[in-house]
């Protein structure tokens, strides 16, 4: 019920709706309405309330990650259209992982607090309540398994455009850090159920640092937010931003076998192709020269003694020569 009436003062958009027209559009009486209101004002929307005129929300509650506030007249097909909003969860990719045969592609999963967020290679990562974008998509893709990496980077270009489109100057490290001033603001984690031939389902976890201004020891110095760089923009925004952007890469991707403008984008924003970095696999670090990004979505090296290899995502960590990148 809730939902419904947000959904009608949404709809309303700068009118007033009175309380008597919810009433009868909803069938249940004024006093309900009015109780509900005041629960939606609980939860952080700014729902004005003038006599004789009714209800209208004094400003778009542009950072409550609900179902409402992202998919109202969302221009997508089906990124997005289904969203579970949740307060606290262990992992939102667990949670993905859990529900992920039962419900339809485009699947978002956003929580304001993560216990156990994880990285790859069972690190963790850090979700503190009411920070960040702590969320999972869940897609159903009809494509062989081996061919499923290739989404972490559809997720990465389709971030860098979302930010870029909000007037963020940020850029890639490949294959899943997205960096602002040189340090981390959001990491990819993507999961996969699959069978030998057939994809199950795919999760793609996306972590982005919105509003943190103070990091734990251990990331301080790699780890930077939105708010903390001067960019105070409305997560809602982000997300809305990432959900179209996303579904145009990765129709091109799954409907078309483009991977053209993915490529492009992870390559013009690259933080790392062009410079030195090192490389480090089984705790062994090399310096390499980066030199591109190949059709599969790996990275070109050129190792020290002037050989070129291909680096498959996964296989190693990347960092900088003077710091993170
Ligand atoms: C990643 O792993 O960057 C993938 C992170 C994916 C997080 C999302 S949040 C929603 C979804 N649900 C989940 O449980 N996970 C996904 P990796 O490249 O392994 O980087 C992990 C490393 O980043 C850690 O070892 C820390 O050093 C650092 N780190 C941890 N928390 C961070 C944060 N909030 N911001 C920046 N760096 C962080």
């Amino acid at each position: 019920m809730r939902e419904k009436i947000i959904r009608a003062i949404l709809d309303s958009g700068d009118s007033f709706i009175s309380g008597e027209q919810l009433s009868k559009a909803l069938g249940i009486s004024r006093t309900a309405i009015w109780k509900h209101i005041n629960a939606l004002r609980e939860e952080g929307y700014n729902i004005e309330s003038v006599n004789k005129k009714g209800y209208r929300l004094a400003e778009r509650p542009h950072d409550i990650l609900s179902l409402e506030n992202i998919s109202h007249n969302l221009s997508t097909e089906f990124i997005g259209k289904n969203i579970i909003h949740l307060d606290t969860v262990g992992s939102t990719n667990d949670y993905a992982k859990e529900i992920g045969n039962k419900v339809n592609g485009g699947t978002l999963i956003i929580s304001e607090q993560q216990t156990k967020g994880k990285g790859r290679l069972g690190r963790s990562w850090k979700s503190k309540s009411g920070d960040g974008i702590w969320m999972s998509l869940i897609i159903k893709p009809k494509i062989e398994p081996y061919k499923t990496p290739f989404l972490t980077l559809v997720a990465g270009a389709s971030i860098i455009k979302a930010l870029d489109n909000l007037g963020v100057d940020v850029s890639i490290k490949w294959p899943n850090d997205i960096i602002l001033n040189h340090k981390k603001i959001c990491g990819i984690l993507t999961e996969l159920s699959a069978e030998m031939e057939r994809v199950n389902y795919i999760v793609i976890g996306i972590g982005i640092n919105v509003k943190t201004l103070e990091f734990p020891e251990e990331i301080k110095e790699k780890a930077t937010s939105l708010y903390k760089e001067g960019y105070k923009l409305s997560r809602v925004d982000i997300v809305r931003q990432f959900c179209i952007e996303f579904e145009k890469l990765y129709k091109a991707y799954i409907l078309d076998g483009n991977k053209d403008s993915t490529l492009e984008i992870c390559k013009k924003y690259s933080a790392i192709i062009g410079n030195h970095v090192y490389l480090i696999k089984n705790n062994k670090k090399e310096l390499v020269e980066c030199i591109d990004i190949n059709e599969n979505g790996n990275l070109i090296i050129k190792e020290n003694n002037g050989e070129i290899k291909e680096i498959l995502s996964g296989e190693v960590s990347i960092r900088g020569v003077k710091g993170y990148v």
